[in-house]
């Protein structure tokens, strides 16, 4: 019996699979030896089927007892909040794991999603392709100056910035070497690994369920 409830979808199309981002939350809590539930909503009228608790329809989002959380980063910060194994707890280090978690998501991937979305709608010409190669090319400096982004230390911050740096066509354009070793380093992790089969496990029997159901 477990106190946290991690929300997602109940079956996505082959694609997303292994990116959709309650994967964030399984990872963190392994990292965490924190036990955790997962439980679904239908995939069939997601826009609105949850707006309660996720007010722009999606996913993940986590229960922990009464308290109920929605956006991945903040469920994430709660997460570290339960275990130094995501965060430190010295004010140094859990300003600096904060503020490279907020980097992941308001100057990394609120750069890349919009550029991947440009990318897979076809569209000639990526007007964000500079913008997204700055990015890319700070990252990339940092990374080959550190092993880490905060703290010395693996923290929840390298956790979520690989998370938006593994998307494959994040990192199709330009050698960063330092970004891919990280990735690489970062998502070797054994939480990551069996967070990743977990998510995928999880679609794959939805599979056969919507087969019988069909
Ligand atoms: N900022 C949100 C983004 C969540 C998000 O994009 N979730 C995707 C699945 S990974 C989703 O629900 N997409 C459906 C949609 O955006 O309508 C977070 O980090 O939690």
């Amino acid at each position: 019996m477990t106190d946290l409830t991690i929300w997602t979808l109940d079956w996505v199309p082959p694609g997303p699979r292994g990116f959709v981002r309650d994967l964030r939350l399984r990872w963190a809590c392994r990292e965490a030896g924190l036990d955790y539930a997962v439980k679904t909503i239908p995939f069939d009228g997601r826009e609105t089927n949850h707006l309660d608790r996720q007010p722009f329809g999606q996913v993940p989002y986590l229960d922990d007892g009464g308290l109920k959380i929605f956006e991945s980063g903040a469920c994430l910060l709660h997460l570290a909040g339960k275990s130094e194994a995501l965060m430190p707890r010295d004010a140094a280090g859990e300003a600096e794991t904060v503020e490279w978690v907020i980097a992941a998501l308001n100057s990394m991937e609120m750069a890349t999603v919009p550029w991947w979305f440009l990318k897979i709608s076809g569209v000639a010409d990526n007007p964000m392709t500079g913008w997204v190669g700055q990015r890319l090319g700070h990252i990339e400096r940092i990374l080959s100056e550190r092993a880490w982004l905060a703290a010395g230390r693996f923290t929840v911050a390298d956790l979520l910035m690989a998370d938006v740096l593994r998307v494959p066509d994040v990192r199709g354009f330009g050698e960063r070497p330092a970004t891919e070793a990280y990735v690489a380093r970062v998502t070797g992790r054994e939480a990551f690994r069996e967070a990743h089969a977990e998510q995928m496990r999880q679609f794959e029997a939805a599979d056969a369920q919507r087969a019988g159901a069909a």
